[in-house]
């Protein structure tokens, strides 16, 4: 059983032990290692600028439910042209892959390298982007799955998404760098807050409306982010989704944010999840 959470109590946690973050369901290996990784760069976090004390809590709706893979460890969700697209984790598991949103079923187009760790994707000028965690370094498909080259960066990947012009990425900590397509070098960073407070853990992104949305790692939250300021205005928590899952004990944190612009929905699931819920924002 998953505890559920808050970023409140996490930020307060988080000074702490991220263990009081996470469900007890929750492996946290990766988290861990993430968050100890991160420690020195929170330090360098700039003052936010803008209204910082109101954030704006948006209630949801699930509009329907979808099977997804309870293999498939989602570190990276987008819908692009009507097709919903996946990356997935864990070492010997990592691809990038197609879902049938109605059976479940994937189409798988890459597969990394055991010792590979898939972690964001993004779609831009018709490739598709797949970050790796420690690898330092990007594939870049064709939208085929065919690989084009690699790109080279330094330190972590975790979120990846796009505003059809640039690149945004996270790297578990509060920082989101908007970074060259071509290059993956940072042009701009972007220093999250949330209530003035330095934001850490910020994971799957999402650009919808030129706003960042981004999951939480280790809660059940999606921040959307002013990418001008770095400011979360608004919050959606979603704990209920979690109890929502049945017979799916490999069900790990949530992660993945999907946007359809044709109704405004959003997809949402989980590591390992065995759903994968269309979301309905109530503002
Ligand atoms: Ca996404």
């Amino acid at each position: 059983m998953v505890k559920h959470f808050n970023i409140a109590a996490c930020l307060v946690a988080m000074a702490l032990s991220v263990s009081a973050c996470r469900g007890d369901g929750a492996k946290a290996t990766e988290g861990e290692v993430k968050t100890r990784s991160t420690s020195t760069q929170k330090e360098s976090v700039a003052p936010a600028r803008g209204n910082i004390s109101h954030v704006e809590s948006y209630d949801y709706r699930v509009v329907a439910e979808y099977p997804h893979s309870s293999v498939s460890y989602t570190q990276g969700l987008l819908y692009h042209d009507g097709v919903m697209w996946e990356g997935t984790g864990q070492y010997g598991r990592s691809h990038l892959q197609r879902i049938d949103l109605e059976t479940g079923e994937v189409d798988v187009l890459a597969t990394l390298d055991d010792e590979e760790f898939g972690e964001g994707i993004a779609i831009l000028d018709e490739q598709i982007y797949q970050l790796t965690w420690y690898n330092e370094y990007a594939y870049v498909y064709d939208m085929d799955g065919k690989l084009r080259h690699k790109i080279p960066y330094q330190g972590e990947g975790w979120g990846i998404t796009s505003d059809s012009e640039h690149l945004y990425m996270s790297d578990g900590t509060s920082v989101i760098r908007r970074v060259n397509p071509k290059t993956l070098r940072s042009e701009e960073l972007i220093y999250v807050t949330y209530k003035g407070q330095p934001l850490d853990m910020l994971n799957e992104l999402e650009w919808i409306d030129g706003k960042i949305w981004a999951n939480v790692y280790l809660t059940y939250s999606i921040v959307v982010i002013d990418p001008a300021t770095g400011v979360v205005e608004a919050i959606v928590d979603m704990p209920d989704l979690y109890d929502r899952l049945v017979d799916n004990p490999e069900a790990e944190a949530f992660n993945g944010v999907a946007y359809n612009p044709a109704n405004g929905h959003i997809f949402v699931t989980g590591k390992d999840w065995n759903k994968l819920f269309e979301i309905e924002i109530i503002k």
